[in-house]
C-alpha cells in the first residue's frame, strides 16, 4: 500500500500534471481540440499511468479533489487557446457520486473565463450503469450548463447503443481497438462505418480513437469521419508543447 500513501500526497505535492493530445477535425483540416490526459510524475517510480492510479484514486476517494483539480487545471489553461479549439475532459464514474459535480464546473468554467460550449466531459457508459437515475440527473445538469457530453470507449461496454438513447449525447468516440484494426479486419471496418452511420443519423460528431498511421487516417477520410485522435496526429504532450502547437503566444 506504499503507493495508496504516495498518492495521498501527491496533489499537495503537486506531482500531478496535465498533458494534452489534439483532436483533429477531418473536414476543417485543424486541431479543434484538445483531450487532458492526467499524468503523475511520482519521484521514485517515474511516471506511473493514469490506468493504474485513477482506480487506485476511486478507491481511497481522492478522485473528487484529484478530478476537481483536473477540471480547473485544464479550464485555465484552455481559456489560453485559440477560440476554435474545444477542451475535452475525462470524468470517472466515481465523481457522478458527488452532487456538487455540475457545480464544480461552474466554477472551474467561471474561474477560468472558459466559455461552456468549449467544455467536452467525456464519460464512459459506466457512468450511466452505476445508480444510473441519480447520474442521469447530474449529466442533465451538466448539459443544461452547455457543456457537451461525449461518450468514450464506445462499442467496448455491454449496451453502448441502449445508453444512446438513454442521453442526448454529442459525441460518439469510437474505441481504439477498433481503429487498430480497421485496414485488416473487415469486421472492424464494418462496425466502423455503422458507428459512422449511427452518428451521422442522430446529427452528432463521430471521432475514430488511436489513429497511428495515415492509412488508418485515409480510410477513416473515405468512410467520412469527421474526427480523429492518435499518435498520427500526435501524442499526448505538456501544456506547453500544445500551446506552442496552437500558436499561442509564449
Ligand atoms: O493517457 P492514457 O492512455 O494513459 O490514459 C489511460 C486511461 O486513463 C484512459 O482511460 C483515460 O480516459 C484515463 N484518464 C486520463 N486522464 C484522466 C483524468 O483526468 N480523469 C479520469 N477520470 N480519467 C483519466
Ligand atoms: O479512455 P480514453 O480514450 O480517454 O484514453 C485515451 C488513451 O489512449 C490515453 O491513454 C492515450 O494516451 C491513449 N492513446 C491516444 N492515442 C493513441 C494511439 O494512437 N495509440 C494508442 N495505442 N494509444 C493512444
Ligand atoms: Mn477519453
Ligand atoms: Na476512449
Amino acid at each position: 500500500r506504499a503507493l495508496e500513501l504516495d498518492l495521498r500526497r501527491a496533489l499537495a505535492e503537486g506531482q500531478f500534471e496535465l498533458f494534452y493530445q489534439p483532436l483533429f477535425d477531418l473536414e476543417a483540416d485543424r486541431v479543434t481540440g484538445c483531450e487532458a490526459l492526467l499524468r503523475w510524475f511520482h519521484p521514485e517510480r517515474g511516471m506511473v499511468s493514469p490506468g493504474e492510479f485513477i482506480p487506485l484514486a476511486e478507491e481511497i476517494g481522492l478522485i473528487g479533489a484529484l478530478g476537481d483539480w483536473v477540471l480547473r487545471a485544464a479550464c485555465d489553461e484552455a481559456a489560453r487557446w485559440p477560440e476554435h479549439v474545444r477542451l475535452a475532459v475525462n470524468l470517472s464514474p466515481a465523481q457522478f457520486r458527488d452532487r456538487r459535480l455540475a457545480a464544480t464546473v461552474v466554477q472551474a468554467l467561471a474561474a477560468s473565463g472558459l466559455p461552456a460550449e468549449r467544455l467536452e466531459l467525456e464519460i464512459t457508459e459506466s457512468v450511466l450503469l452505476q445508480d444510473s437515475a441519480s447520474n442521469m440527473a447530474i449529466l442533465h445538469d451538466l448539459k443544461a450548463l452547455g457543456v457537451r457530453i461525449s461518450m468514450d470507449d464506445f462499442g467496448t461496454g455491454y449496451s453502448s447503443l441502449s445508453y444512446l438513447r438513454s442521453f442526448p449525447f454529442d459525441k460518439i468516440k469510437i474505441d481504439q481497438t477498433f481503429v487498430r484494426d480497421i485496414l485488416d479486419d473487415a469486421d472492424a471496418l464494418a462496425i466502423i462505418k455503422a458507428v459512422l452511420d449511427l452518428g451521422a443519423s442522430l446529427g452528432i460528431t463521430t471521432t475514430a480513437e488511436g489513429v497511428e498511421s495515415e492509412e488508418q487516417l485515409h480510410e477513416l477520410r473515405r468512410q467520412g469521419c469527421g474526427e480523429i485522435q492518435g499518435y498520427f496526429i500526435s501524442r499526448p504532450k505538456p501544456a506547453g508543447e500544445i500551446a506552442a502547437l496552437l500558436g499561442v503566444a509564449a
